[in-house]
């Protein structure tokens, strides 16, 4: 497979500084070699250019850097679909989960019965009247469900993005109280880590497989690190206990790629000032590598 690497070095979209060098971070730690050595052709584009929140208004204090994070959407999403017209797998480097927003709309514009697997701890449901830190990364997979601020909503002037019933999250342990009941009131499939103990990764992960993945659809995997337990993922602006366990995140990303259904691929969140000698930017590498194809044996 041909590879194209996005680094998307946003941090306007969180409170704690630091992801803004996760793209570097996961280039330090070996990103591009070990996908070479797995068999793919790698073209890394670098990153796209991000403002400072120093030189930034912070803006309405319910959507924290609106304007510049609805910007570097729509570069984003052109850079990804352009990627995906030139017959390569877009592999965006976050930079905090507003970048999704980009990502995914930029896939959905090719794909227009793409799904959704949301790998996280949260799960960056809120709309402007829940949220309870003005965070926009805390808005994005509800803005791609077509729900929330119109700017954000409307970004790259199309709504939705996704499909709600082909939206799954995965992971999930640090849910908002106005968040809770919108994912209900919209019945969006949540796999809590209380489904995952219950009934084990394999199990789940094959149900969200089939419902990202409904009608044979393509689907993108936006993967936040702080979905990992923190002793794997030290490196993460909000870290919850209680996340998946090292194997249990690489054997979904290894039912990922057997699936052959993958068309596009997020990792974000890495924070390297709050971790330990780059052993989460590793941890990134590692699962991209089992999401594309990477096998014990
Ligand atoms: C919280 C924290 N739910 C918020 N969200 C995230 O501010 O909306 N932390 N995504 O990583
Ligand atoms: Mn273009
Ligand atoms: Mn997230
Ligand atoms: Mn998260």
């Amino acid at each position: 497979m041909r590879i194209r690497v996005i680094g998307a070095p946003i941090d306007l979209g969180a409170d704690r500084r630091g992801v803004d060098i996760g793209p570097r971070a996961i280039r330090y730690a070996g990103l591009n070699d070990q996908l070479h050595r797995l068999g793919h052709t790698v073209n890394d584009v670098g990153n796209l250019d991000v403002p400072l929140p120093e030189n930034q208004p912070t803006g309405n204090p319910r959507l924290k850097y609106l304007e510049p994070i609805t910007k570097l959407a729509e570069d984003l999403a052109h850079t990804v679909s352009d990627a995906l017209a030139e017959q390569e797998f877009p592999l965006i480097l976050g930079g905090d989960h507003s970048m999704a927003l980009g990502s995914i709309s930029g896939v959905a514009s090719k794909h227009k019965n793409l799904g959704v697997i949301w790998v996280d701890a949260h799960a960056d449901f809120n709309i402007e009247s829940t949220t309870p830190s003005g965070n926009i990364h805390g808005m994005i997979l509800a803005a791609l469900a077509g729900l929330g601020e119109e700017q954000l909503v409307n970004v790259c002037g199309w709504a939705p993005k996704i499909d709600k019933n082909k939206i799954v999250i995965l992971g999930a342990r640090d849910l908002d109280e106005g968040e809770q009941r919108l994912l209900r009131e919209q019945h969006i499939h949540v796999f809590t880590m209380s489904d995952i103990d219950r009934r084990g990764i394999a199990t789940v992960m094959q149900q969200a497989i089939e419902i990202a993945g409904a009608d044979n659809g393509p689907i993108h995997l936006s993967l936040d690190l702080d979905s990992l337990d923190p002793k794997e993922a030290p490196g993460v602006g909000t870290p919850v206990r209680g996340g998946l366990s090292y194997r249990e995140a690489h054997f979904a990303m290894e039912m990922l790629a057997e699936s052959a259904r993958l068309v596009s691929m997020d990792v974000v969140e890495v924070n390297s000032i709050l971790d330990r000698e780059n052993a989460t930017a590793q941890l990134a590498v590692e699962l991209t590598l089992s999401a594309l194809g990477k096998k014990i044996l």
